[in-house]
């Protein structure tokens, strides 16, 4: 298959890049991090999105060199930043992962990139899905428990949109949730949507985790987030995802 080929020599070629959209920190009114996203620019057909590329990927295993490719190159980064001070707080990086990237092989790449680079406890942050970890909750409950005492910052991204056991929830170490940005968009047009995230704040809350509101695009959206107690939010109203090279300007910007 044609992507597939292009797929293989875009891991030889190096044709990944990563973006990173800033998070806000609603407390500080200041960007303390920013979500890794990757995309590849294909010598054809251009800058393409995950959602065109990521699933074949996973079908053809080559999520595994890929995903090996990203958690370097965002260590890098984030080392960089942090070793220029970067930031009032040491800077933060959130990597996605996929299900098939949610492997013991996971534990030992990420362990040999901590003792290779600098990086600050609890700055690097994994979001992982509802669904990759229910699927197997006690292997997930294992790798999530190693991956915390190695300092790693644990995320539920797009919660509300999987499956989740909340019976298990709370027996897993994660630190944060992200709020799915279909919830957000509707939130200051539907009742119903707004007390969803509502929800959601004082679960996280319970359980003793921060929230991340993503796809924020309106300000009547950042003010309810924040009279809701979010504690970060991330969108197109704060910034689109950006290049590396545009973090030190953002950041040295806003110092
Ligand atoms: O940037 P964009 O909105 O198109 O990203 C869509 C989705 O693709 C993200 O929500 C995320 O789940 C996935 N994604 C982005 N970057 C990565 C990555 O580096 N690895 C994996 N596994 N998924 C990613
Ligand atoms: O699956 P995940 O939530 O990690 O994907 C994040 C994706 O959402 C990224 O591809 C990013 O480009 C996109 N995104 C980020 N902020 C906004 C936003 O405010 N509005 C919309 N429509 N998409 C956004
Ligand atoms: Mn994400
Ligand atoms: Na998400």
């Amino acid at each position: 298959m044609r992507v597939e080929n292009d797929l293989r020599r875009a891991i030889e070629r190096k044709e990944f890049q990563l973006y990173y959209q800033p998070i806000l920190s609603l407390a500080s009114n200041r960007i303390t991090g920013f979500e890794a996203l990757i995309r590849w620019q294909h010598p054809e057909r251009g800058l393409m999105a995950p959602a065109e590329f990521i699933s074949i990927a996973e079908e053809t295993g080559l999520i595994t060199p890929m995903g090996q490719w990203a958690l370097r190159e965002a260590c890098s980064k984030l080392s960089q930043w942090q070793r220029h001070g970067l930031g009032s707080v040491p800077l933060t990086v959130n990597l996605n992962l996929s299900g098939k990237e949610f492997t013991p092989a996971l534990l030992q790449q990420i362990k040999e990139l901590l003792q290779e680079m600098d990086i600050a406890p609890g700055t690097l942050r994994l979001e992982i899905t509802e669904s990759t970890i229910m699927g197997e909750p006690e292997s997930s409950a294992f790798l999530l428990h190693q991956l915390k005492a190695m300092g790693i910052g644990l995320q539920i991204d797009d919660f509300g949109t999987g499956y989740s056991s909340l019976s298990y929830l709370h027996q897993f170490p994660i630190d944060a949730l992200k709020i799915d940005r279909s919830f957000v968009s509707m939130m200051s047009i539907d009742r119903e949507n707004l007390e969803i995230i509502k929800t959601i704040v004082n679960l996280a809350h319970n359980l003793g985790m921060d929230v991340i509101a993503e796809g924020v695009e309106k300000p009547e959206e950042l003010r309810i987030l924040k009279q809701l107690g979010c504690e970060y939010a991330q969108g197109f109203l704060i910034s689109r995802p950006i290049e590396a090279d545009s973090v030190a300007t953002l950041i040295g910007r806003e110092a």
